[in-house]
């Protein structure tokens, strides 16, 4: 459902091995290639760190030729735009089909219908389903280039398109005007706009219509594909393979075997087995709200033979693996679990990094894990070093390249050579200036876009991703407070002085979501407070440019001293800008969560900012009653950041602003803000210890840039293509 796919020019010229040629030219020509580049709409067809995991996975398999197709939705609108009003969220709607879309390759020829509704029909024992309205589904399809130019692959985006047979002609002749409509209304909403919201449940119908819709026409077009070099759909599973992104398009199950058996014939039971062969599901997540449930009710109305299908697999589920204890099935509480539909139906369940895969297996699908032993395995994430270093971050992709010789781009593990460098000056010092570079194109840009102004001498402390209250950028900015608190209070710190930090943030909150923009308009707040006070304006600086996406990442991340990944344990299933930063030299401040424990292992402990309760410790202190009050009494350094806060320090305007927000840090904290609170503070004071030893900083920095090989997001298509989908390099 989610590709975050940002602007392709640039990453298309570099894999085609163009890149300078075209700049060379533009040049002759008086051009500037990077205003041509900015020209280029930001496509944001996704909320975040899954979408942009899927368009680097696309960008692998192209690298790799694995031969593959990604299948999306042709949103008209992707993710909103933010813009701040006195530091409050404001969305609007985003436009990026409003230029031509150069990318863009109409199929008209590549077309199917979507039935929606409807009844099923028992016809001489075999059940017809009748859909109420029929859409129809127009491919357009994008390139993706492979690095080095040698393959291609297609990333096709479903448009649903008002078409002349859904109009109800004889409904409108007989004046039922909007009646008559009803069918267009419903084929212009299904690709009008992305869902922004990455954990609420709005809109559960046209969702729901949404998903099949992408799902349906994916899997008719995959059958044509194989239908026109192939008759006999039982070798599908040696040919195909469909991996699903999260249980967004978890009915594709219900959907093949619909097709198989509705369509070509096959007994339910070959069909479920075909389907299958054919399937893996990936889960992204463990949060309880963004797992997909369907209410029966909903099902019956919108997808009426598929809830039969899921019936039956409920059924056949028993036959396999034997009676159940109650409570376990695939309908439980009125509700369709589309997780424990896409565990059924696929033949490999993974999660995306090793600790995630344990608790999806502990905890997520403990049943299902024992009745079907073997299914759930890891693919840890990773990124793609062509747009995340080689275009992101050019000077030290040539300092790279100029210390250990052409190929990492292909070949990430090769980063290690650099630790042959780390006592060799004058490597030492062009590593130095790659940084200072970053540092500066970013002030450059802050200063021309916001005009804002921060100096490039101080550490760069970056915290952008999704607004999320279990990411804690909560905890990030009350520290910030307490820095700032502390400057004030010893202005040189004791005869030492304080270590200059500009404390930057980014990231889209869900519309929806009160608590997460709360937190904006704090960090927003915070700024306006900090950013003015002559005392600590020199030493502390809070910047929250808006609309972050994946062009401003592109900007931030290789300016980063310190990446903060500092989720509460067990909450963020991978985390992949804790990969992108690691791989531009930032040190990471994070806590043992998603890949961030793989990171550090990589890494070594040593050159890694750990602190934390472990998840399991998560779970134990949940179930300590007042713990959020007991942390906060017993540190002194939260209390007065919390009383400041309180007496409106940072909305002199409005005391009461933050009121839900403290009485949630007091009464609630289920993300244990306040109990990691002290620890974060000790890991914090670290940083500054090692930043003050330059050297050492930059040792830590590049030890870490090495050891990034093994996140290189063709490792993680390698592993999916020999563990789960037993396919080979055509190239
Ligand atoms: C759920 C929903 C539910 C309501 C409508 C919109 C919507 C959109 C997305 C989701 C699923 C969110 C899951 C997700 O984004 N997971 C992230 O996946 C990344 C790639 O594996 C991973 O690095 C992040 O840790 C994880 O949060």
């Amino acid at each position: 459902m989610e590709f975050l796919i940002g602007r392709l020019l640039e990453d298309a010229a570099i894999n085609l091995g163009l890149r300078d040629v075209v700049e060379e030219v533009l040049d002759g020509l008086g051009l500037s290639f990077t205003a041509l580049t900015e020209d280029e709409p930001d496509a944001a067809l996704g909320n975040g760190g899954l979408g942009r995991l899927a368009t680097c996975y696309m960008e692998s398999m192209a690298t790799l030729a694995c031969p593959a197709v990604g299948y999306g939705l042709r949103y008209e609108h992707g993710l909103f735009r933010q813009s701040f009003d006195h530091g409050r969220q404001i969305e609007t709607p985003e436009d990026w089909l409003a230029t031509e879309a150069p990318w863009n390759f109409t199929r008209p020829e590549s077309s199917y219908g979507v039935g929606f509704g409807g009844s099923v029909e028992d016809v001489e024992g075999r059940p017809v389903w009748r859909p109420r309205a029929r859409v129809r589904a127009t491919a357009h399809d994008t390139p993706v280039v492979g690095y080095g130019g040698k393959w291609a692959n297609t990333l096709r985006l479903w448009a649903a398109m008002p078409t002349a047979d859904l109009f109800d002609l004889e409904r409108f002749n007989a004046g039922d005007i909007v009646a008559a409509s009803n069918h267009e209304a419903l084929a212009r909403a299904l690709s009008r706009v992305l869902y922004p919201s990455d954990s609420t449940e709005e809109g559960k119908e046209l969702r729901l219509s949404q998903e099949y819709f992408l799902t349906s026409a994916s899997v008719q077009d995959i059958l044509r594909r194989y239908l026109t070099d192939h008759t006999d759909l039982t070798g599908l599973p040696d040919r195909v393979a469909i991996q699903m992104n999260d249980t967004h398009p978890a009915i594709a199950g219900p959907e093949l075997i619909r097709l198989l058996v509705d369509d070509h014939g096959f007994a339910f039971d070959t069909a479920a087995d075909l389907t299958t062969g054919v399937l893996g599901y990936t889960n992204h997540t463990l949060l309880p709200e963004a797992l997909e449930r369907w209410s029966v009710g909903l099902m019956q109305k919108v997808l009426p033979r598929h809830l039969q299908i899921i019936e039956r697999l409920d059924s056949r589920e028993i036959e396999i693996a034997g009676p159940r204890p109650d409570g376990v099935g695939l309908i439980g509480d009125g509700a369709v679990k589309m997780g424990d539909v896409a565990f059924v139906t696929s033949h490999r369940i993974n999660g995306v990094s090793a600790l995630h895969t344990e608790l999806v297996q502990r905890d997520l699908f403990p049943v299902l894990d024992r009745r079907h032993p073997g299914r759930i395995l890891n693919v840890t994430n990773g990124v793609t070093p062509r747009r995340w270093l080689k275009l992101a971050n050019r000077p030290l992709a040539r300092l790279v390249t100029d210390t250990v010789g052409e190929g990492w781009e292909t070949d990430l593990d090769r980063l290690s050579d650099l630790e042959r460098h780390l006592d060799d000056p004058g490597f030492l010092e062009a590593f130095g200036e790659t940084k200072h570079l970053a540092k500066q194109r970013l002030t450059q840009w802050l200063d021309d876009r916001f005009d804002i102004s921060v100096p490039t001498g101080a550490l760069y402390d970056i915290q952008v991703k999704r607004q999320h209250e279990y990411k804690r950028q909560l905890m990030n900015i009350l520290w910030t407070i307490a820095r700032w608190q502390r400057i004030r209070r010893d202005p040189d710190n004791g005869g030492q002085g304080w270590v200059p930090r500009v404390k930057i943030f980014g990231g889209k909150a869900a519309a929806s979501y009160r608590a997460a923009k709360d937190i904006i308009r704090l960090i927003n707040d915070v700024a306006e407070v900090v950013n003015n006070d002559p005392v600590t304006r020199d030493l502390l600086r809070v910047v929250y440019p808006p609309n972050y996406d994946v062009s401003m990442a592109e900007k931030l991340i290789p300016a980063a001293d310190l990446s903060e990944q500092i989720s509460t344990a067990g909450m963020e299933a991978s985390g992949t800008g804790n990969m992108k930063f690691a791989l531009n030299g930032a040190l990471t401040v994070g806590t043992l969560d998603g890949a961030n424990v793989e990171i550090r292992d990589h890494v070594g402990a040593e050159n890694f900012f750990l602190f934390g309760l472990t998840a399991d410790e998560v779970v134990e202190r949940r179930g300590v009653p007042g713990h959020a009050r007991a942390a906060i009494e017993d540190s002194q350094a939260l209390r007065d950041v919390l009383q400041a806060v309180a007496e409106g320090t940072f909305s002199p305007d409005d005391h009461h602003r933050y009121d839900s927000l403290l009485d949630n840090m007091w009464n609630n904290d289920w993300f244990l803000v306040a109990s990691d609170f002290d620890s974060y503070d000790a890991a914090q004071s670290e940083v500054d210890r090692v930043y003050r030893d330059p050297a050492l900083w930059q040792r830590r920095s590049v030890i870490n840039m090495s050891r990034m090989g093994y996140f290189s997001s063709d490792r993680s298509i390698r592993e999916y293509m020999a563990k789960i989908w037993d396919v080979l390099p055509v190239v």
